[in-house]
């Protein structure tokens, strides 16, 4: 016999499927993986067989996969980022959400720790409301919980919604207040250096059908967030392709004087001309450039390696 169902869980090579009726299984994946270049991940949609014991078989194409957090088939990145300690990194914010486009995954921005910087808070959330982004601005005090478990209820139910962002943004202290049954670990913040400390360790994802008690299927996951410093490696992305990761520039793509316009500083560029005008928001135009110089600077052979951060 056979089961279908989604990798939630792996720790030391045993993996936890959630199956389609609703089961937990604990298992081990058949040997062969480990010779093959697919090995099971959290978020995979997998076939278990039931004989001699339980073992994952096969592995469904996945829709796509994270590097960091490593997880796949994901339908929605929740991009988290504090107002304030730590302090916010926009450039790394839009590598998210470029990444996230370029995978087919719908960016929301959570802007975390209002209550620290209700200003910078704002400012930031303006310009992520002015890319055309659905943003959640939160805080002790500030922002509404119960809006972005509605949204959860209602809006991510297809495939897997997952945290990403720096340690110490508050992911998992928002999971808990989401979800308050799940009992999830916390942890401060280092008080010299204003980093978190990685207290969430493993991805692990929980169905929501479950936790809404309704069958409608979707999972949510919390993450390991990544220090400031280990978020470098941005190779997988051809940089002709860059653009089309910016929705906001999509209008003006196109109408630039020259076909091959890298929409960085030329004349008669409309993407820079928009910038001018104060349609596009600065910082996001500053990361392109940015993001740019690192794609280019890659070696070609580098950038057929990896799919994910
Ligand atoms: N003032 C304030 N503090 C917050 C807020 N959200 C989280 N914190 C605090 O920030 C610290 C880190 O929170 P976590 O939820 O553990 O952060 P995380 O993003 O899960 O961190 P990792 O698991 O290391 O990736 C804790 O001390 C929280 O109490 C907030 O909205 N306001
Ligand atoms: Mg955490
Ligand atoms: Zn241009």
């Amino acid at each position: 016999m056979v089961k279908k169902g989604k990798i939630i869980l792996g720790v030391g090579g045993i993996y936890t499927v959630y199956t389609s009726d609703g089961e937990y299984l604990s298992c081990p994946a058949k040997g062969s993986f480990r010779h093959a270049s697919t090995s099971p991940c959290v978020g995979d949609d997998v076939t278990v067989s039931c004989e001699d014991g339980n073992r994952i078989e096969t592995i469904d194409e996945r829709r796509n996969i994270l590097i960091r957090p490593h997880v796949s088939n994901v339908g929605t990145m929740f991009v988290t980022f504090a107002a304030a300690r730590p302090e916010p990194v926009l450039l790394n914010t839009d590598k998210l959400t470029c990444i996230a486009e370029h995978l087919g995954i719908k960016p929301v921005i959570i802007v975390t720790k209002a209550d620290v910087s209700p200003e910078k808070a704002e400012e930031i959330a303006s310009i992520y409301r002015a890319v055309g982004y659905d943003v959640f601005v939160l805080g002790n005090g500030i922002g509404s919980v119960d809006c972005v478990r509605e949204y959860v209820k209602t809006s991510c139910r297809d495939g897997v919604t997952c945290f990403a962002g720096a340690s110490g943004v508050g992911k998992t202290t928002l999971m808990t207040r989401l979800f308050p049954n799940l009992e999830l670990e916390t942890g401060e913040l280092s008080r010299k250096i204003e980093r978190g400390k990685n207290t969430t360790r493993k991805v692990e994802l929980f169905p929501l059908d479950t936790l809404f008690c309704d069958g409608k299927g979707g999972f949510i996951a919390d993450t390991p967030g990544f220090s400031l410093l280990d978020f470098i490696r941005f190779d997988f992305l051809d940089k002709e392709v860059l653009p089309n990761n910016f929705p906001e520039f999509g209008e003006y793509i196109g109408r630039c004087r020259y076909t091959k316009c890298t929409h960085l500083c030329e004349e008669g560029c409309a993407v820079v001309a928009a910038l001018e005008e104060g349609k596009i928001p600065r910082s996001r135009h500053d990361s392109y450039v940015a993001i740019y110089g690192e794609l280019k600077n890659k070696h070609s052979w580098e950038n057929k390696n990896g799919k994910g951060i």
